[in-house]
């Protein structure tokens, strides 16, 4: 997801948290955050020029046309080292976490910094183009115009589709956007809301699940009737920003789950 995205999560996770997840969230973040989670959502966009082994993490590439997530197969970055991919990253900064919770004062990790990759991760997991196919990159090497502007697909799912709803139904305002989609969760999604906060197994957090329905939603609607030089307009925009609002729900809801089994 692009700035909106993430901060979107962000912002549903924190408001879900218990009240042991929120005090050490909100030790954790660093002081310019003043508590505010979603301002630093999009922090591990910002480093990956910086930490250049960070890069490969915010995404899992899959073989073309099969519409499944494996993580010994697909979760590894481009030299095929194995779980370097964003479902690996979820595991790993989980388990960093973790022992915040078996131990306040020292840990090995900067456990700041795996808050917020963990945060960010847990975001770009849920768009469904973040587990896209290996070869066209997630839908970065699929040229298509969103309405009247040159886009490629991938940015279509990352900013467009969101930027244009928020544009067209919430003033512009993103805090209305987020009030609609919390509104969503306690109505609508309430009896699936349970669903989405479990793992199999006692699992802290169960990110190969996420991905694998990542790939369906891309391959269902994401890549759906898009080749190159598609016209995407209000038919594609109408007919997939169900699917954008209810990843970027259950991207908040798991996170704030994924926090509470953490730090509970
Ligand atoms: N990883 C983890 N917990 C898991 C699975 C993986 O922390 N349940 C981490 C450990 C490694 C990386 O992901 O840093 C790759 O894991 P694997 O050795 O399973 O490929
Ligand atoms: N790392 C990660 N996910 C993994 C494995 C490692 O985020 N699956 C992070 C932890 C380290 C950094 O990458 O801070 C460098 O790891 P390495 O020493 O494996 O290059
Ligand atoms: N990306 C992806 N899958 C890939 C490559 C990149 O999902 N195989 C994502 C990461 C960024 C966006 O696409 O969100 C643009 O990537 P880059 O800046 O590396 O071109
Ligand atoms: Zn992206
Ligand atoms: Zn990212």
């Amino acid at each position: 997801w692009g700035e909106d995205g993430h901060a979107i999560v962000c912002k549903i996770a924190q408001s879900r948290l218990g009240d042991t997840a929120s005090e050490a969230v909100k030790k954790l973040l660093p002081e310019y955050a003043e508590n505010d989670l979603a301002s630093v959502c999009s922090w591990a966009d910002h480093v990956k020029f910086i930490f250049h082994w960070s890069s490969a993490l915010h995404f899992a590439d899959t073989p073309e046309n099969l519409c499944n997530f494996q993580y010994n197969r697909d979760c590894k970055d481009q030299n095929g080292e194995k779980g370097r991919c964003v479902v690996g990253a979820i595991n790993n900064y989980t388990n960093q976490l973790l022992s915040y919770g078996r131990n306040k004062v020292h840990s090995q990790y900067n456990l700041t910094q795996a808050l917020l990759f963990l945060s960010h991760f847990m975001g770009d997991i849920h768009q469904p183009l973040h587990v896209g196919f290996l070869g066209d990159k997630g839908g970065n090497t699929i040229d298509v115009h969103w309405y009247k502007q040159k886009q490629n697909l991938h940015h279509v799912w990352d900013d467009s589709i969101i930027e244009t709803a928020e544009e067209r139904f919430y003033g512009s305002e993103i805090g209305d956007f987020i009030n609609a989609i919390q509104e969503n969760i306690t109505k609508e999604w309430d009896s699936e809301v349970k669903g989405w906060e479990t793992c199999n197994s006692n699992q802290t957090t169960c990110p190969d699940l996420y991905a694998s329905e990542s790939i369906k939603a891309a391959c269902q609607w994401a890549y759906k009737g898009v080749t190159e030089g598609s016209v995407l307009g209000d038919d594609y925009f109408l007919s997939r920003l169900p699917t954008v609002n209810l990843r970027l729900a259950q991207g908040g809801v798991r996170l704030a789950a994924t926090l509470n089994r953490i730090f509970g």
